[in-house]
């Protein structure tokens, strides 16, 4: 499957986490990163204020892990890179987002794909934009 993943980091060393996050990524089992954007500085928009901008990017990767299974080892990597707070919105060491998962339409209490915001999102879009 051809899964695109949104990336955003706006606590602590921003490139580092992110560059550790696609490292993990590449750990998983048959799951490779394809392609990588660059990466681009962005205002954070919602949540609450005065908190640090964003490094944005976003990534191709190829998987055979189930859209759920790779939302759980998405959100164990983020706990192994240092998030902790579920401000709704708020900072962040790193958020890795399923922005498209192949062609498929996924409606479910975990996991909405595609994610439900990011055609609202420049700082999703943009980067998405580069390598889709
Ligand atoms: N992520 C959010 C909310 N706001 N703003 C920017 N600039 N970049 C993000 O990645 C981001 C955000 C929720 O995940
Ligand atoms: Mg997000
Ligand atoms: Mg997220």
């Amino acid at each position: 499957m051809i899964v695109y993943l949104g990336v955003g980091s706006n606590l602590g060393n921003r490139k580092n986490n992110i560059e550790e996050g696609i490292r993990k990524i590449n750990r998983l089992k048959n799951t490779k990163v394809l392609k990588q954007s660059s990466f681009i500085q962005t205002d954070p928009e919602g949540g609450p204020g005065g908190q640090p901008k964003f490094l944005n990017a976003a990534l191709k990767i190829s998987t055979n892990l189930s859209a759920l299974k790779l939302l759980k080892r998405l959100k164990k990597i983020e706990k192994e890179l240092g998030r902790t707070k579920a401000i709704r919105n708020g900072p962040r060491t790193i958020d890795l987002d399923i922005l498209l998962y192949g062609d498929r339409m996924i409606r479910s209490k975990e996991l909405i794909v595609p994610h439900p915001r990011m055609f609202d999102r420049d700082f999703v879009i943009k980067p998405l934009a580069e390598i889709i």
